[in-house]
């Protein structure tokens, strides 16, 4: 077929009358070329005066584009987005919202947003949220509710929904009692590079309820008490609230008033791993009810009060769970607990499939006996007191653990050598060194 070479006079006059309709669409912010996606800008004397309104307009591929300002509304999504034609709301500049957001539809995400002081959950993520994404917000002050809610029902299993959520780089913090910082439902969720702190919180930092969630790299400071008991994770076993294969790791958790995790399970739960994590100045010990709770090469620094606290409880009973199969290796316990305390402990319905061995506790523990573990040597950390945990050359956790299987690589990601090193970091014949904490 021949092509076209030259537009007839009608058409030329066409195009001029588009063209035209182009250029006052992008004085006006509003720019849809061609029928393929739009930027749809919101803001004084943009298209959009409301965040809602163009949410509302948004439609697959579309960015709202949310100007410097600051908007009082609460945000309900209008339509899924679609792969690779996600709807994104992003704040273009410093956007104080004071409200929240309602997650009700696939393919969405939020991105750059601070939100405050709603007077209700800050963003709501609703069943049908599948793949959203929650990025860089600075959340804070929404108590007594929760930055990020998926919530539970009872008789609807936990690993019902949503699917495939990215929580990533958002600031959670504030002194006004939060109630859950981040709660989930679903499956597949990675929450990761998120900073938690300083706050106060009435129960948990995280509940990781349902399949295959990943929570790594976070950094979770300086909380206190608002009054409950707090656990930085907590899951627990009833109405098929299920949790399968959990992984907490590389997370960074200095000052806590509470327990690092407290693990009741139902019985089709099971596979909750901790490892190549840093639990420093927490006042409780992580109790753990559930099968094949695995933790792997932590370091626990000063945790666990009073003269026979323990870091770890691995428990058995009716009908909060048995912890059967569970296994605790390669840890670092250093200066938990007490005289008689400071390591871990397991009760006597999980005691005959629990594997514990590898682990080093400093200072020396009258009781604590492994085949290969040490007693009383001291790690040689570089400097707890700056939270640097890597070892020094000349620490006796080098190539004195164990090798395991579904991970090789350290908490700075970094591939562990042929012979695995006891805690969170591998020595690499050089010191490595963390750098200062914001
Ligand atoms: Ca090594």
């Amino acid at each position: 077929m021949k092509r076209e070479k030259c537009m007839s006079k009608t058409k030329v006059n066409e195009m001029k009358i588009f063209l035209g309709a182009i250029s006052l669409a992008l004085s006006l912010g509003l720019v849809v070329p061609f029928g393929y996606t739009a930027t749809r800008e919101v803001g004084a004397g943009r298209a959009y005066s409301t965040i809602q309104a163009a949410v509302t307009d948004a439609q697959p591929g579309d960015t709202v584009l949310v100007n410097a300002g600051t908007y009082s509304e609460s945000v309900s999504t209008e339509r899924d987005g679609a792969h690779g034609k996600r709807i994104t709301i992003k704040a273009g500049g410093k956007v104080v919202l004071r409200g929240g957001f309602n997650i009700k539809h696939s393919y969405i995400s939020i991105d750059g947003f601070e939100i405050t002081a709603s007077g209700g959950n800050a963003i709501f993520v609703d069943r049908d949220a599948n793949y959203c994404e929650i990025l860089n917000n600075n959340i804070h002050d929404f108590g007594p509710y929760r930055a990020i809610y998926m919530p539970k029902k009872v008789k609807v299993p936990a690993h019902f929904a949503p699917t495939g959520c990215l929580i990533k780089g958002n600031w959670i913090h504030g002194s006004k009692a939060a109630k859950v910082y981040i709660a989930l439902t679903g499956i597949n969720h990675i929450i990761e590079d998120n900073e938690i702190g300083p706050g106060v919180i009435i129960e948990d930092a995280f509940r990781p309820f349902g399949d295959n969630h990943v929570i790594r790299n976070n950094y979770i400071h300086d909380v206190k008490s608002g009054g409950g008991h707090t656990d930085v994770f907590q899951i627990f076993g009833v109405n098929n609230w299920r949790v399968r294969n959990l992984v907490f790791e590389k997370n960074t958790i200095i000052n806590w008033k509470g327990q690092p995790w407290m693990a009741d399970c139902t019985p089709d739960s099971g596979i909750i791993t901790i490892r190549n994590n840093i639990f420093q100045n927490i006042r409780g010990a992580g109790i753990s009810y559930c099968p094949q709770t695995r933790v792997y090469n932590n370091v626990f620094h000063e945790t666990g009060y009073g003269k026979i606290g323990k870091a770890i409880f691995i428990r058995s009973r009716s009908p909060r769970g048995s912890g059967e199969h569970s296994e605790v290796r390669n840890n670092i316990f250093s200066r938990t607990g007490g005289y008689r305390g400071g390591w871990y402990s397991v009760a006597q319905g999980a005691r005959s499939t629990f594997k514990g061995d590898h682990n080093l506790v400093f200072p020396r523990r009258r009781g604590f006996r492994e085949a290969h573990g040490i007693n009383g040597k001291d790690p040689l950390f570089m400097n707890p007191s700056t939270g640097d945990f890597h070892l020094q050359s000349g620490s006796p956790a080098i190539n004195s653990g164990t090798t395991l299987t579904g991970f090789n690589d350290d908490k700075d990601g970094k591939i562990r050598s042929d012979i695995w090193d006891i805690g969170p970091y591998e020595y690499y014949g050089s010191a490595s060194t963390s750098p200062p904490r914001k």
